[in-house]
């Protein structure tokens, strides 16, 4: 294997964390204790991992709607995220923003916002930014495959191969678009071809399989950083849960509902079960190590929780605080 051992460990436990940090808040939505709109990435957890676990804190990465495993594992604090998702005054964007816009430049996470494709074009400006300062910074921006149905995509890899950006485009492709298949929405499902006419590398790949997403990702940030940018990764996923909160949206005669079968096919994929499999297969932890780290990422999350649940919401008086004026 050659990818060194302590860097394996470090990937699980980063999925971990993102798994069961969300998988905690599924219960208090569920009770209504959660009233902002929480799209979960369970079961994408690998390609957050992999990517983010190849940047340094100085890289700068954008996400969308269903970013927590992206705030996450680039660095984000595990209690600030879930304050924020609580609404409290210590999340990381003051309890204003809620789940789909966290926050935390001084970690290089610069705008998770849920406007389909929104963040694609910002991410070209620090990306523009690091060219001119050659400060040999990479900047990834995540999407889903409904972006690829924004013009801003295509006047994006525009710029970015015009100015040979070090940027990765980073498409999480779980064949959904809200509750609308791929097939429903493109007329070519292989998403990696959209960067090609540009003249940007690209490439496709298991985003369930960790290992393929790491080196996947060095071999494109080796390329940003030698001034080789831009690149194009399609990362093939799927989503566990529903496409907003934790209901599984299983089936019906609508085709707008997953199929149960389908579902079932990609559990069995599932990118930790894949990894704890190779890591007792590879000796690399027995199963009592591999027992620790689940009780060590419990407590984090159990402590991430209490801090939320402990924190003031923000006072009313200070509603506007934070809010440009035109
Ligand atoms: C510009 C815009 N149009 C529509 C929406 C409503 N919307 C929210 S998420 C979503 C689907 C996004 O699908 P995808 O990009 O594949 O991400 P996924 O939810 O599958 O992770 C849509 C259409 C939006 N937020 N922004
Ligand atoms: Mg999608």
């Amino acid at each position: 294997m050659k990818i060194p051992k302590d860097i394996i460990v470090r990937l699980y436990r980063t999925m971990l964390r993102i798994r069961l940090a969300e998988e905690s808040l599924v219960d208090p939505i569920i009770r209504g204790e959660i009233r902002t709109p929480v799209h979960l990435y369970s079961g994408e957890e690998a390609i957050a991992a992999g990517v983010c676990s190849l940047l340094n804190r100085e890289d700068y990465i954008y996400g969308n709607h269903r970013s927590h495993g992206h705030y996450i594992a680039k660095g984000g604090d595990l209690g600030k995220m879930i304050a924020e998702i609580y609404g409290k005054e210590t999340g990381c964007s003051r309890g204003r923003g809620g789940s789909m816009h966290l926050i935390d430049p001084d970690n290089g996470i610069m705008g998770i916002v849920p406007i389909v494709a929104g963040t694609i074009s910002l991410a070209l400006g620090t990306a523009l930014a690091s060219k001119i300062r050659d400060d040999k910074r990479v900047t990834v921006t995540f999407f889903g495959d409904g972006a690829t149905g924004e013009g801003v995509l295509y006047e994006s890899l525009n710029f970015a191969a015009l100015k040979k950006l070090p940027i990765i485009f980073a498409c999480e492709n779980n064949l959904y678009s809200t509750h609308l298949p791929i097939s429903e929405i493109r007329v070519n499902e292989n998403i990696s071809e959209t960067a090609i006419p540009f003249g940007i590398k690209s490439i496709r790949i298991e985003g369930n399989n960790v290992l393929d997403v790491y080196e996947s990702a060095k071999m494109a940030i080796e390329q940003c950083r030698k001034g080789e940018g831009p690149v194009f990764i399609e990362f093939l996923t799927y989503r566990f849960r529903g496409h907003v909160g934790p209901d599984d949206n299983i089936q019906g005669s609508h085709t707008d509902i997953r199929p149960k079968d389908e579902i079932e096919k990609w559990l069995k994929k599932d990118p930790i079960i894949h990894l704890n499999k190779i890591m007792l297969e590879e000796k690399i932890c027995s199963e009592a190590e591999i027992a620790t780290i689940h009780d060590e990422v419990q407590k984090e999350v159990e402590t991430a929780t209490q801090f939320a649940l402990m924190s003031n919401y923000p006072n009313p008086s200070e509603l506007m605080n934070y809010v440009y004026a035109g």
